[in-house]
């Protein structure tokens, strides 16, 4: 793609400056209103690996992030992304303030070898695990269709899966970034769509792991591309605007559940960390990683 770089590169700067104002803003008003959140004086680590299936998981600590998309960032997105409509940005805005708690969420998607462990111990029938090639390598992430596959290995190794809004901070962190490693894109950051694989190294899914330059704030990784993630949320296009402002769970029932991080298949627009989608099960693209509280 060919563009103005110079001009892309102050739209950031302003999308930045943008988003450094509403958390600044926001805080003067939490302080003004005596709402100063509690200070947590439980020291928390930074990687934790769980028991049940050996995993390691990553510390998110509590706070604000901005979730969803801003108006200054919509007017970058239209140059970056000329192809598509703007509609296909409304369930992402608009742009929020959210605190969340102190969580953990898993380092990596959750991989074949994992995935197989659970169905060895509990007889359970996942009858939408892909479990065939090019799919089935030990360390490549668990094809699940259904979400209600992944719920079912969260439950058994002790976790649960991440809200959408928790998810959504494990990837960008506080700086409502674009990606999980900054505001550019790098092809060679994440296993998205290359045809052959020949940019990224893989023309399907790849083995967890493979992208140490492209994690995320929190050192969490694949939170872009290789398959997309089940969060825990029904899917609602128009829920930012009744969000409530501490610990969203997304609405209270639906028709779909939320995916996110986009997959092998995607472009870099799916890729993005604010990118939402809510759809059935039947795709090759589909994967999950857990959560956890962190008491
Ligand atoms: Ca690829
Ligand atoms: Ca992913």
């Amino acid at each position: 793609m060919i563009y103005a770089t110079v001009s892309i590169k102050s739209m950031i700067v302003l999308c930045r400056l943008t988003n450094i104002m509403l958390i600044i803003i926001a805080s003067i008003v939490i302080w003004v209103g005596g709402c100063v959140e509690e200070q947590n004086e439980i020291v928390l680590i930074d990687e934790i690996i769980t028991p049940k299936d050996d995993a390691p998981m990553r510390l998110v600590p509590a706070g604000d992030f901005l979730m969803g998309t801003s108006d200054a960032e919509m007017e970058l997105y239209r140059i970056l992304f000329p192809l598509r409509a703007e509609g296909r940005f409304v369930n992402e805005r608009p742009q929020h303030l959210v605190y969340l708690d102190a969580f953990y969420i898993d380092k990596f998607e959750v991989t074949n070898k994992l995935y197989q462990k659970f169905i060895a111990e509990t007889g359970y029938p996942a009858k939408s695990y892909l479990n065939r090639a090019p799919y089935n390598l030990p360390e490549l992430p668990a094809v699940v269709l259904n979400w209600e596959d992944a719920a079912a290995y969260a439950r058994w190794a002790g976790k649960r899966l991440p809200t959408e809004a928790e998810w959504e901070k494990a990837a960008r962190g506080t700086d409502a970034r674009i990606w999980p490693w900054g505001d550019e894109w790098d092809a060679s950051k994440l296993n998205a769509n290359d045809g052959t694989g020949a940019i990224d190294g893989y023309a399907q899914t790849a083995p967890v792991g493979q992208y140490p330059q492209g994690i995320s704030p929190y050192g969490v990784h694949d939170m872009a591309g290789n398959i997309w993630e089940w969060v825990a949320d029904w899917y609602d296009p128009h829920y930012y605007q009744i969000s409530p402002r501490r610990n969203p769970t997304g609405p209270p029932t639906g028709e779909y559940h939320v995916l996110r991080g986009g997959g092998w298949a995607e472009n870099y627009d799916f890729a993005r960390c604010a990118s939402r989608w809510g759809s059935n099960p039947g795709s090759l693209l589909r994967g999950f990683r857990c959560a956890k509280d962190t008491y």
